[in-house]
Order: C-alpha cells, then sequence, then structure tokens
C-alpha cells in the first residue's frame, strides 16, 4: 500500500533542513496529500521562518484532508536548531553524554492540521553539538522507544530499529534520524 509519510533532509545555502510529514488516514488519498506537502516543501524558501513555512503548507494543503508536519532547520555554523510541529509527530534531541549516558528532550507537540486548523506556531530552538541526533517519527512509531538507544548508534541503525521493533502496526510509520557531525556538514 502506498505511504502518507514523508521525511526529507537537504541544504539549501547555509542552512540544513529536515521536515516529515503524516497525510491523515492511509492508502491512495494519503499519498497524493503527502506527494502535495512534500512538493511544497522540497521547493520552498528555507532562509524564511518556519512558521511563514508552515503557513505556506497550511494554504496549500487547504481543501485536502490534511497532514502532521514537522519542520526543523540547523545553522551549522552556530550549531543553532529550530524545530516547528504540528500533530503526532515526535522530534527528540538526543545527546550522550561525557560519561556515556544518554539524554532525551522531546520537543513539546501540539495538536493541529496543517491545511485544516493551525494551532499557535511557536518554534522551538536549541543548541546542538558535535554527535547529537535528532529524531523524527511519524505516530505510526511508539513511544517507548529510548531504552533501544546506545550512544554510539548511528542513525541509519536507529530508524531501522525503530521500524523494526516500534512499529505499532496501525498506520504508516516514518523514521527519520540526523546526526549533527559538528560545524562542518
Ligand atoms: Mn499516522
Amino acid at each position: 500500500m502506498p505511504s502518507g509519510d514523508r521525511g526529507c533532509a537537504g541544504r539549501q545555502g547555509e542552512c540544513v533542513f529536515a521536515y516529515t510529514l503524516d497525510a491523515l488516514g492511509h492508502g491512495d488519498e494519503a499519498h497524493k496529500v503527502a506527494d502535495i506537502a512534500a512538493q511544497f516543501l522540497q521547493q520552498s524558501d528555507w532562509s524564511q521562518s518556519l512558521v511563514a513555512i508552515m503557513r505556506g503548507c497550511h494554504q496549500c494543503l487547504r481543501g485536502t484532508r490534511g497532514a502532521a508536519v514537522c519542520l526543523a532547520r540547523l545553522e551549522p555554523r552556530n550549531g543553532m536548531l529550530e524545530a516547528l510541529s504540528v500533530g503526532n509527530i515526535q522530534v527528540v534531541h538526543m545527546r550522550t553524554s561525557h560519561s556515556g549516558i544518554a539524554q532525551f528532550k522531546s520537543l513539546i507537540m501540539r495538536a493541529g492540521v496543517v491545511g485544516d486548523r493551525l494551532p499557535e506556531l511557536r518554534v522551538s530552538s536549541m543548541k546542538v553539538h558535535a554527535g547529537d541526533l535528532l529524531v523524527m517519527a511519524t505516530d505510526g512509531i511508539g513511544y517507548d522507544w529510548r531504552q533501544a538507544y546506545r550512544g554510539s548508534i548511528t542513525p541509519r541503525d536507529l530508524a531501522e530499529t525503530l521500524v523494526a521493533r516500534h512499529c505499532l502496526g496501525n498506520d504508516d510509520a516514518l523514521v527519520l534520524a540526523l546526526r549533527f557531525n559538528g560545524g562542518e556538514v
């Protein structure tokens, strides 16, 4: 069955961007809505504020069944990460401390449907350091996965582990995991 979830990371000028989205429902119709949203985000100017991009995506999805959308942007020069999420997409910033303990910080999820009703849009900002991971997962993935994490896991292994072991099985599921390597991207 075609998926209504999409995730992508890319680079535009100085900034690195990433998005994850989950069109409501399943099947062909969700797949079509996901295509529209992904195309919009792919062609967006990511030097704009994330709020402006989210509002643009909202306009673009009006009249469709809508989607949960999460946007993130990193400025590699200063390590500042911004994220904005509407609907059920979990966003977790993971860091391993000097003593080897994994630390997790989840972004607050705000209810809403992009294309139908937006909540108050508040961008979260955080400083990221070399080695930190950013994980975005749609609601086909459970919330009980943190124990599976080890500090040395690669983003690919983490994403594959989550999909293999923490998929709820009743919905499309997608995980995007990114590691910040320091100032050089
Ligand atoms: Mn879903």
